[in-house]
């Protein structure tokens, strides 16, 4: 098992108890933990191994979870959770993170309705019979059914993050097969798309490869759909699709930027080979029954007179005709960066302290970095303005024996009502840089939310807009605003757009990046880091930064210290 499938059982252990009514401090307590383990640099099952360490000394795990942990290790299942879902129906998990639903409501439904699924709830919802339960209204109906709506069409998508967990092992494993030539993944999981549907898989192989043998028998497969010669299919226990497709040497390119897609990209590179008497497929470019090229991307895109074209760009957003005009974008790299500009401390809700997160970033290379600990605000864990004070003369004393990093005083301030800030202007006034964003109150008319954090944006003391739509991968959509108008304003007042790199947040999205890019408007990538190992995060802003379009110019923290903070400036 991976760390992530320790973790997701923690969470439905949590998620169940909730629902059951738990003790609210038993139910955070496999939340940390769940939460530990996922952020985890070591694999779970390698502390097991080592005799030295123990995983009570984790964060989060006390003896409890330890033993739990030990038993799924040695078992495969945990006798706790077998009986908790005997007593809970876990559909009612997925009704519970309905948006407008949550843990008691989920419990009023079963107890109330006897509502177990999804389509138990559709259906009492379109009848009106969910208005007999107490606090359940026409406008909660409404939400639930928009829920419903929204839950079917990203049914059975992964985010990437969650992808790479499964698909890096893997790939591990499918090196080691005999005559193995060429592997490489294709699909939206090489465009970096922040979510992907399924994993395609292209090798090449020599004739007595024992490839698809070892595919198929890989140590998490949950069911083989199909096994061939050429293809087959797997589903992991995860739930994830894997495809593997073994294709001549001769083909290998060609297959590769068919299997990469976009199907909307492919479609405008197949018309141009059609205007030129090409003809371009998975198996190669052919003029008549010629096979012309196809062992190589570049060989590909050069029968076409294109330079290669990076995967994370071919969406058919314009990368074609900048590509026949010799404008593709140098995107963005990682190395570039030089510093972070969101994360927490346990002055909030972070689980590590102002110096640990100081070592962690110095260890990254970077010369500069902000501490923005939360704002106090309605249900989260904020920091009186005297807090911060005592963390700002405590970070005094750390920039005193560190001359290789400038640690920026700071603060992620909470967007209020009609865009007022949650911290007084004098305290804005002590900070370096200023980052702020909505954290509540989501069910604005689109205009009253543009106007309250456009609002926000004009205020002198703001630098930064955080994660500007707020919307959770797979849990919650954005909230209704106006980006161009956000945009356009962070350009009038100088605020930079944060791209937040939390792999459930990515927000801004691509598309929005690119809008930035076309108004000028610098972008900061941040991870928004609870915790030293989130730092790395940063991987998952730059590929969708590099989704956006964007180079080393666009984004404010590839910028040296002094360059920055002029960006900063007013
Ligand atoms: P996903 O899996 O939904 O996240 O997205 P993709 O892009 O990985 O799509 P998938 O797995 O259905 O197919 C992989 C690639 O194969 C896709 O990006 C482009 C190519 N492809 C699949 N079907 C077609 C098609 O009907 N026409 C064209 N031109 N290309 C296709
Ligand atoms: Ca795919
Ligand atoms: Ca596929
Ligand atoms: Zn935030």
């Amino acid at each position: 098992m991976e760390n992530i499938d320790y973790a997701h059982v923690f969470q439905e252990i949590a998620d169940l108890l909730e629902i059951q009514g738990a003790n609210p401090f038993r139910v955070r307590a496999y939340r940390n933990g769940a939460r530990t383990i996922e952020t985890l640099s070591k694999s779970l099952e390698s502390v097991l191994d080592d005799e030295d360490a123990r995983l009570e000394d984790l964060p989060g795990i006390g003896k409890d979870l330890a033993a739990k942990i030990r038993e799924l290790f040695q078992t495969g299942q945990l006798q706790f959770l077998v009986e908790l879902r005997q007593e809970v129906p876990a559909s009612l998990i997925q009704i519970m993170h309905i948006p407008g639903l949550g843990p008691k409501r989920a419990r009023q439904l079963w107890d109330g309705l006897e509502i177990t699924t999804i389509e138990e709830l559709e259906s009492a919802a379109r009848d009106g019979s969910l208005e007999s339960l107490p606090g359940f209204g026409k406008t909660l109906e409404a939400k639930i059914l928009k829920g419903i709506e929204e839950l079917k069409a990203r049914a059975g998508r992964f985010k990437l993050s969650d992808a790479d967990i499964y698909v890096q092992p893997l790939l591990a494993y499918l090196r080691e097969a005999d005559g193995l030539d060429h592997l490489e993944v294709a699909g939206s999981y090489r465009r970096r798309a922040e979510t992907v549907g399924d994993i395609d898989i292209l090798a090449t192989a020599g004739e007595d490869s024992s490839l698809m043998e070892h595919f198929v028998a890989y140590r998490d497969v949950d069911q083989v759909l199909a096994k061939g010669p050429t293809k087959s299919s797997i589903r992991l226990r995860a739930g994830l699709q894997v495809d593997l497709r073994l294709v001549p040497r001769e083909s290998y390119g060609a297959a590769l930027v068919y299997f990469t897609g976009s199907k909307a990209h492919n479609i405008v590179i197949r018309g141009i080979g059609r205007e030129r008497g090409l003809k371009i497929n998975e198996y190669g470019v052919f003029r008549g029954d010629q096979l012309v090229s196809g062992t190589t991307e570049g060989e590909v895109f050069a029968s076409i007179d294109l330079p290669w074209i990076p995967p994370e760009l071919r969406e058919a957003r314009g990368e074609v005709e900048a590509a026949r005009d010799g404008r593709l974008p140098e995107l963005i790299e990682r190395r570039m960066i030089r510093g972070d500009l969101q994360m927490h401390s346990t002055y909030s809700d972070g689980k590590n302290s102002v110096e640990e997160m100081v070592d962690a970033c110095r260890e990254r290379g970077y010369q500069y970095m902000a501490i923005t600990d939360h704002s106090p605000a309605l249900a989260m864990a904020g920091v009186k303005p005297d807090d911060f004070r005592r963390q700002y003369r405590a970070i005094d004393k750390l920039q005193a024996k560190h001359d290789d990093i400038r640690i920026l005083k700071s603060a992620e301030v909470d967007i209020l009502d009609e865009g007022k800030l949650a911290l007084d202007d004098d305290l804005l006034e002590e900070m370096d840089v200023v980052v702020i964003s909505v954290h509540s109150k989501f069910n604005l008319t689109r205009d009253q939310m543009t106007r309250r954090i456009t609002q926000a944006m004009k205020h002198p003391s703001v630098n930064i807009l955080a994660h500007p739509t707020g919307r959770l991968i797979n849990r919650r959509e954005p909230y209704p605003v106006d980006v161009e108008e956000l945009v356009k304003v962070a350009s009038e007042y100088g605020v930079l757009l944060e791209l937040n790199a939390q792999p459930d947040r990515l927000d801004l999205r691509d598309y929005h990046l690119q809008m930035a890019r076309e108004a000028g408007v610098k972008i900061v990538i941040s991870t928004d880091a609870h915790r030293t190992a989130e730092l790395d995060y940063m991987t998952y802003g730059i590929e969708q930064a590099r989704r956006g379009w964007l180079e080393i110019e666009h984004v404010a923290n590839t910028q040296t210290l002094d360059k920055f903070l002029k960006l900063l400036r007013k």
